[in-house]
């Protein structure tokens, strides 16, 4: 790996913020997985060689409305195979997109007919889930929105994809290999430069008092995003895609493990020209603008009440943890913490072993998918899950097809989640019925884990 860095500071000296125009969703019922070029580092730099769905990074936004029917061909103009997951989407198995495990890859020059029901308001992404630890840091991926019948009232409504690029500046290309040990072992692969939308340098126009709704997406492969509000008060009114039962003030900072999402819905109250939009947590304890705000004007003369709850979605019954059956899993592996041993491909292997193979991490002392399901359950079975994370780093766990929520120690639950972070020494446990049919994969969204070692499955029948 490179030891280069190129900061948004650094790339922003001198240069004016340009405005993102929304791309629209076209009249056409294809998703194109194809290679393109596109300007991901600031001008001057070479343009990067992409994998993309219809040629932008990120893919072009899917809005639909709740219960609508998705269809999308996919076809696959790449010369690798590839599959589309539908992130957060309570969906039909058979559409879930995961490749050796709910549809075969779709070969180079194949096509697949995506077609399910959207039982959920909310903000969700699709995203490739064939060799995902590339094909998504080459840029396979995109939001769907799917709108309530009934919307809140805000003046806008935004989709922030946050996510980051590992670039060799030099030729605008992505750092290869995409299966580095170093990255694998340690936090996953994180990029040299951060944006929003395919953008560096992102920003927005707004007046003050406007009032807008934020759908921030984690679409990076392993960078954690810790966010704070600058000329803004806000509050969280959906997590992963499900309402919050009251919308919470953000007073704090707000922390987006990759692939979790936050609706909030902000009211702009900056003065024209000062600083404004959201700050993202540096290394070097600094912040940074990560969405500059640029406010132009007044809407209104006073600032609006509180925003009320967004609708709920159907299905949202806290799981009766009564009859659940428990299962305990420990994680570990990686730099710094290691393991034993594990189980690989039926055989149990010393670490130096597993290494070898290219499996640094394990889930329940296995590693890697296997043929038997980690839990096999009844349709309606309560699972509880305690998760403990005896590695050196954090990893966001997400379970495909179903919400879960977090079991506090005071017996309290969490909101609906379907990724959750787990960090070092403090074990959480998760709980949820098993309302959907089908094999669902349950991995650590840092992408570069769930390719070695950290992805298991669950079966309900
Ligand atoms: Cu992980």
């Amino acid at each position: 790996m490179t030891g280069f860095s190129i900061g948004r500071r650094a790339f922003c000296a001198g240069l004016a913020g340009t405005m993102l125009a929304r791309p629209a969703w076209g009249a056409t019922d294809t998703l194109v997985a194809q290679k393109a070029s596109v300007q991901l580092a600031p001008d001057g730099y070479p343009a990067t060689p992409v994998w993309s769905y219809g040629g932008t990074i990120p893919g072009a936004t899917i809005r639909m409305g709740q219960g609508d029917r998705l269809q999308r061909q996919l076809v696959n103009e790449l010369d690798v195979p590839t599959s589309v997951h539908w992130h957060g989407i309570r969906i039909d198995n058979a559409m879930d997109g995961v490749a050796g495990l709910t549809q075969e890859a779709v070969p180079p020059g194949g096509t697949f007919d995506y077609d399910f029901t959207l039982p959920d308001a909310g903000t969700y992404w699709y995203h490739a889930h064939t060799n995902s630890m590339e094909q998504v840091a080459r840029g396979l991926s995109g939001a769907l929105i799917v709108e309530e019948a009934d919307a809140p009232d805000v003046d806008r409504d935004e989709v922030l994809m946050l996510g980051d690029w590992l670039l060799d500046p030099d030729t605008g290309g992505f750092v290869e290999p995409f299966n580095h040990p170093m990255m694998m072992s340690h936090g996953g692969r994180t990029g040299n430069l951060v944006g929003v939308n395919g953008r560096y340098d992102f920003a927005l126009t707004a007046k003050r008092h406007e009032r807008l709704r934020l759908r921030l997406i984690n679409s990076a492969n392993a960078r954690i995003f810790v966010l704070r509000l600058q000329g803004m008060r806000g509050w969280t009114v959906a997590l992963d895609g499900m309402p919050l039962d009251a919308p919470e003030e953000v007073s704090d900072e707000i922390v987006l493990a990759p692939a979790q999402r936050a609706d909030l819905i902000v009211d702009i109250t900056a003065d024209e020209g000062a600083p404004a939009g959201l700050l993202m947590w540096m290394d070097d304890d600094s912040w940074e603008a990560l969405a500059e705000v640029k406010v132009s004007g007044q809407s209104a003369t006073t600032p609006r009440p509180a925003p009320a709850a967004l609708p709920a979605n159907p299905r949202t019954a806290l799981p009766d943890l009564s009859e659940a059956r428990s299962l305990d899993m420990v994680m570990e592996g990686g730099a710094m913490a290691g393991m034993e041993s594990a189980m690989f491909e039926g055989e149990r292997l010393g670490f130096r072993a597993l290494i070898e193979k290219g499996q640094f991490w394990a889930l329940a002392g296995q590693a890697g998918r296997t043929e038997t399901p980690f839990a096999d359950l009844a349709l309606g079975e309560v699972l509880r899950i305690r998760l403990e994370n005896r590695t050196a780093f954090p990893h966001g766990m997400h379970l495909h097809g179903m919400h879960f929520r977090e079991v506090r120690a005071d017996g309290s639950f969490g909101p609906l989640r379907d990724t959750i972070l787990s960090v070092p020494d403090e074990p959480l446990e998760i709980a949820f019925t098993a309302d959907n049919p089908g094999k669902w994969l349950f991995h650590c969204h840092m992408l570069a884990h769930a390719a070695s070692g950290m992805t298991t499955w669950i079966n309900v029948t």
